[in-house]
């Protein structure tokens, strides 16, 4: 279980090095970092089979990183990072994720002020003392409240992005503990709610101590909160907490359908109870004069004595799931292809030879390569002459490798003034446009809207890119009239993309919810910027899930043939 915690190091040791001002050792940490953490397998397990050479595998690690990956796997500790630790103190990091300060300001309040942990920023932006420095002003004041707002939210909450790996992890662990039948995590992280408080895990044991025992002596535990004859709570390692409860096998179901919840689900469940003269808690059903359990071993006994179909958990959030017909959900096997990918020729890990590979190894018929546009400075956008290049790049590899359709793309910024940052003649060469916001977020809504809806307006746009251009726990969705957007992309036949990466998700639920609602077409991409990441679809999907959506609205669930139709429709 050690992905999240060398991730999180090496984030850290990210931070704290552009920190000090220094430059490129920064980005190569994160690189690794965020492979790392997008890993179905443990980096542990890679190197106790493949040993260093495996850890060599992983996008961006090479022979120093890996050096460091092998030290934590061995010691527990990486001494890099304990040394720029040292340099710095603690609570200064945390400033530079503040919305709006960045390493640089950060520092500065450090430095001029003495500013070294957050409660100290707020204090000093609530007091006024910010908006006197050079460089900054009361509108920096209220960015930095309003970005502390964010940071302390996401102490409380992790991505689910990160959290589910880990109660994946604790539950194999607990599956192979002698004597137990059965392991399901439950929760949020069953929900697939975009962030967990925690960790829920149910367990039918016929040795109830022997998995508390177990469960608290994990290798990952920073503290055991308590420890009963049938419940342990626990601190873990990458900071949250995970609780495990061993219920009897006749109260499964209903202790499953219990913990997951949500709450209020859960309240309307036993409202319906209460109306037919029985009672429903975490034990079963049952009738309220004899006491007699009418269901409980399954959730699904539970959910028909009621007079329901199965509800699946990711519909579980009292909107409307308990009184209105169900969608027939999209499925998580059935993307055909991601119409997102970055490469090495922008800000992506990988070659893009190594992107079709990983494409072609999950078996997709179709992908689109996405390359950032020429004012992606920073990403290392494509000028004109660069992407013509590339596109040459894209048609060879095509011709080597025929058993998948490899879509000449890009993501093309929407400039300030709803301009496309590639002329129309360019444009005009790829199959797929991706048009996102990059900059100028704080528009207000009436411009940012006319901005987006002006890209709509573009004939070659095939899809809006991570429409709110939130950062969970890091940045606020921009302002943007959304009911305008999805009528707009429905008459243009753009697509709206569901952005799988754990930070973005991006349509969120509802929003996702009112675009099938009104009939637009959406695709779930990854936005890939290494061949790991590819195995994030299942976080868009999650979301889509969520959103209540069906196959038949998510384009790239259809198969080449379809969606290529969809494609030459929209020339
Ligand atoms: P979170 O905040 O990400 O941990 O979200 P949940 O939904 O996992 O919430 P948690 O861990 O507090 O509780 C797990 C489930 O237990 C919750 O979804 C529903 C159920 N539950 C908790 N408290 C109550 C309650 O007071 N009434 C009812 N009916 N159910 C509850
Ligand atoms: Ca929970
Ligand atoms: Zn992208």
């Amino acid at each position: 279980m050690t992905n999240l915690q060398i991730a999180q190091i090496f984030y850290e040791i990210a931070d704290l090095l552009e920190l000090q001002g220094i430059d490129w050792k920064p980005n190569a940490y994160r690189k690794a970092a965020r492979s790392i953490e997008a890993l179905q397998q443990d980096v542990s397990e890679i190197y106790s089979t493949k040993g260093f050479k495996g850890l060599l595998e992983i996008s961006g690690v090479g022979e120093g990183l890996g050096k460091k990956i092998e030290e934590f796997i061995e010691t527990g500790k990486i001494r890099e990072y304990e040394k720029v630790k040292s340099s710095i103190p603690e609570g200064v990091e945390e400033l530079m994720h503040v919305q709006s300060l960045g390493p640089k300001k950060a520092f500065r309040l450090y430095n001029e002020l003495g500013i070294k942990n957050v409660s100290q920023l707020e204090r000093a932006a609530k007091e006024g003392k910010i908006s006197i420095l050079k460089g900054f002003g009361e509108k920096s004041e209220k960015d930095i409240l309003e970005g502390l707002d964010l940071v302390r939210k996401g102490k409380e909450r992790m991505l689910l992005g990160n959290a589910l790996p880990i109660a994946r992890q604790l539950e194999f662990y607990l599956r192979k503990i002698n004597g137990v039948e059965s392991v399901q995590v439950a929760g949020s992280i069953r929900r697939r709610k975009e962030t967990v408080k925690d960790i829920d895990i149910l367990v039918i044991a016929k040795n109830p101590e022997k998995v508390m025992n177990a469960f608290s002596s994990m290798p990952n535990i920073s503290k055991v909160l308590a420890k009963g004859e049938t419940k342990c709570s626990v601190i873990l390692k990458e900071g949250l907490n995970a609780d495990v409860r061993i219920v009897p096998k006749k109260s499964y179901g209903a202790a499953m359908q219990y913990f997951t919840g949500n709450k209020d689900h859960n309240i309307i469940m036993r409202q319906m109870a209460i109306k037919k003269g029985w009672k429903l808690n975490e034990y079963g059903l049952f009738n309220l004069k004899t006491n007699k359990q009418l269901a409980g071993e399954t959730e699904e006994q539970v959910y028909k004595k009621l007079g329901l179909n199965y509800i699946e958990p990711e519909l579980r959030e009292n909107t409307d799931e308990l009184k209105t017909k169900l969608p027939k959900l999209i499925q998580y096997n059935s993307i055909k292809g991601d119409l997102h990918l970055h490469t090495n020729w922008s800000d992506g890990n990988n070659t893009t030879e190594e992107m079709v590979n990983a494409a072609i190894k999950l078996g997709y018929e179709y992908i689109a390569i996405t390359d950032h546009s020429k004012s992606e400075r920073i990403a290392n956008g494509l000028d004109e002459k660069r992407l013509a290049k590339h596109i040459e790049e894209i048609e060879l590899l095509q011709k080597k490798y025929p058993q998948i359709k490899i879509l000449k793309g890009a993501e093309v910024d929407i400039l300030r003034d709803g301009e496309l940052d590639y002329a129309d003649k360019t444009l005009s060469q790829l199959d797929v446009v991706v048009t996102s916001v990059h900059s100028g977020f704080k528009m207000n809504k009436e411009e940012m809207t006319k901005r987006i809806l002006s890209a709509l307006d573009n004939p070659h746009t095939t899809i809006l890119g991570h429409p709110t251009g939130r950062l969970i726990n890091q940045r606020n969705p921009y302002e943007v009239d959304m009911s305008k957007v999805i009528n707009s992309a429905k008459e243009n036949n753009v697509l709206l993309e569901i952005n799988s990466f754990p930070s973005r998700l991006d349509l969120n639920d509802v929003n996702i919810k009112s675009a099938v609602e009104s009939g637009a077409k959406l695709c779930i991409n990854t936005d890939s910027h290494s061949k790991e990441h590819l195995n994030l679809i299942e976080f868009g999907i999650a979301q889509a899930r969520r959103g209540w959506a069906e196959e038949k609205d998510v384009v790239n669930t259809w198969k080449w043939r379809e969606f290529e139709r969809f494609l030459t429709r929209k020339k």
